[in-house]
This record gives structure tokens, C-alpha cells and sequence, in this order.
């Protein structure tokens, strides 16, 4: 009877683990939505780039870390202006929400050139920063308000010149990153037209891969030991940024306050339930450990291991910094 109750609660267990890895299943720019299609179909004609598959992308210089696991072009372009606001729906590949909790959320955009970017290869991008969001005052990562279905959104530059573009929006999950290699990226892909009249251009870019290092103290980091604020890896924001303010006062001051920028150039997740939805996955991966370390489908499975772990270790830093 116990060991049946067991493998029942091991059986329950597992599911979230089977759903746990997503895709951008929808963008919504100013109130237009865009679905996205799941990963390996192509039943929809849309502007996102879907995916082969949903595991993470591993390694800095993988070649899938510019759109994500071997992204097809997509067949239209979604419409936008400079400011428009723009969010990201994650989801898991069987309609649930996004799970991991720990690491950053950054955006960055590309200009697709005169030839568009139906049958532009992100190989070839250029990007710019446009926003990020990572470790929040309360302790929670930005990250962490995606799993209660909140989309992630950002501005896109208010003073972008007209042009089609892919917007690139990555989870970074940090819950393994404390060894090489381990941490995992969620790059997606999906292609703007930005009209205007706007003349803003990027004065500096970056590829992917390349811009990122396995090493970068954004990426192989202990997130639970954190020593000091979290690096965010990449590029710093561009001047480009989600919410460049051209005509305010203090703009001169923010132009080489890397602070400043970070933070007005941030990603929102609307969301007020973080806090119930960290300890529900708390509750998961804890009830996971004692189950999950034969074989399961996917190289998360050590996730399991490492989550309470490091939960407890992070809940022990709290109290040193309490008492
Ligand atoms: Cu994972």
C-alpha cells in the first residue's frame, strides 16, 4: 500500500517535468495578438519563429542560442511602432505555464535589412539590448512571475527607425548554472515591421552566438549563493533602449549611468501572485527528488535534485542576512 501510494505521488511527480519546458505561444503588440505555432508545426501562419523543440539550448556557442532549437523563418511580419509595448506569453508545450523561476529575462532586437525578415537568417543579425530584468528587491526573480501564465513585456524603442526587425526575447534558467555548461537559454524569436518616422539607429551590435561566454558571471553563477548584484551577460542596454526618453532632462546623465539604463529599460511581468506560484514549485520539485533519478525524457533531470537544494541553501542565506 505504501509503496503503491508512492508511485502514484511519483507518477504525479513527473508531470510537471514533462510540461515543464515552453515556447512563445503568442505576442501581443498594443493589444494586436499573434499567435505562435507549437514547436515542430506550422498550422499557423504567423510571425514567430517556431521552434523544432523545447528543450534548452546549451552552450554559448551553440548555434540555435540567436532563435532558439533549430527556428524555421516564419511566414509574416507583425506590426508595430517606436514605443510600442510588446509581450511575451511563454508556455509549456502542453498549455501550461513557464516553470523554472531563477535567472533573467532579456530582449534584444535585430534589423532584418532591406530583403525583410521572411527570409532573413538570424545567423546573420546584428542585436542590440533593448531590455532586461533579472534579481528584484524582494528576492524573486523576474523570471519567477512567468509561471503564473503573466506574459513578460517590454517597450520597444521609442525612437527606432521604420524597418523590419526580429525581436528576440530569452529566458536564461540559472537553476544549474553553478556548473559549466549548465545553465539553459530560451532565445524566441519574432518578426516586427516598425513603422514611423523615427531615425534611431544602434551604435553597437552583437551575434549570436558569440555575445555570451559560458564563464560570463551571468552564466555560470550560483544563483542560491548569489555574492553581490547579478551580472547580467551580453551587452550592456543600447542606446536604443525600451524606453529611451528623448526628451527628458536627465537623459545626458543616463546615457553613461549603466545603472540608470538597466532600470529604465526593464521587462514587466504583470503579475501579483509570484509569491504562491514560487511555493507551489517549491512543494513539486521537492516531492520529485525522490523519484526522478532513473531516466526521464529531457536533460532536466537533475532538476530535481538540484531545486530543494538549493532552495534550502538560498532559505539559509535569507536567515545569515535576517539574524
Ligand atoms: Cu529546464
Amino acid at each position: 500500500m505504501k509503496a503503491a501510494t508512492t508511485f502514484a505521488l511519483s507518477v504525479l511527480a513527473l508531470l510537471p517535468f514533462v510540461s515543464a519546458h515552453g515556447y512563445v505561444s503568442q505576442v501581443t503588440i498594443d493589444g494586436t495578438s499573434y499567435k505562435g505555432n507549437t514547436p515542430g508545426s506550422s498550422s499557423v501562419k504567423s510571425a514567430i519563429r517556431m521552434i523544432a523543440d523545447v528543450s534548452p539550448v546549451k552552450g554559448a556557442t551553440n548555434q540555435y542560442l540567436s532563435c532558439g532549437q533549430n527556428a524555421q523563418k516564419a511566414a509574416t511580419v507583425a506590426t508595430a511602432s517606436p514605443g510600442s509595448k510588446v509581450s511575451f506569453k511563454w508556455s509549456a508545450i502542453t498549455g501550461g505555464n513557464w516553470f523554472h523561476n531563477v535567472g533573467p529575462l532579456m530582449t534584444y532586437m535585430a534589423s532584418c535589412g532591406t530583403a525583410g525578415c521572411t527570409s532573413f537568417n538570424s545567423s546573420a543579425a546584428r542585436w542590440f539590448k533593448i531590455a532586461q530584468a533579472g534579481l528584484q528587491s524582494d528576492g524573486t526573480w523576474a523570471q519567477a512571475a512567468l509561471l503564473t501564465g503573466a506574459p513578460a513585456t517590454v517597450s520597444l524603442p521609442s525612437n527606432i527607425a521604420p524597418g523590419e526587425y526580429l525581436i528576440r526575447h530569452e529566458i536564461i534558467a540559472l537553476h544549474t548554472a553553478m556548473t559549466s555548461g549548465g545553465a539553459e537559454f530560451y532565445p524566441s524569436c519574432t518578426q516586427l515591421k516598425i513603422g514611423g518616422s523615427k531615425t534611431g539607429t544602434p551604435n553597437a551590435t552583437v551575434s549570436f552566438p558569440g555575445a555570451y561566454k559560458d564563464t560570463d558571471a551571468g552564466i555560470l553563477v550560483d544563483v542560491y549563493d548569489l555574492v553581490g548584484s547579478y551580472v547580467f551577460p551580453g551587452p550592456a542596454i543600447s542606446n536604443l533602449s525600451g524606453k529611451t526618453s528623448v526628451a527628458s532632462s536627465n537623459s545626458t546623465t543616463t546615457a553613461s549611468d549603466s545603472d540608470s539604463e538597466t532600470s529604465s529599460a526593464s521587462e514587466t511581468v504583470s503579475s501579483t501572485s509570484t509569491e504562491s506560484a514560487s511555493a507551489s514549485s517549491v512543494s513539486i520539485s521537492t516531492s520529485a527528488t525522490a523519484s526522478t533519478s532513473t531516466t526521464t525524457e529531457d536533460d532536466c533531470e537533475d532538476e530535481a535534485d538540484a531545486e530543494p537544494t538549493q532552495l534550502s541553501r538560498r532559505f539559509s542565506r535569507v536567515m545569515r542576512a535576517v539574524l
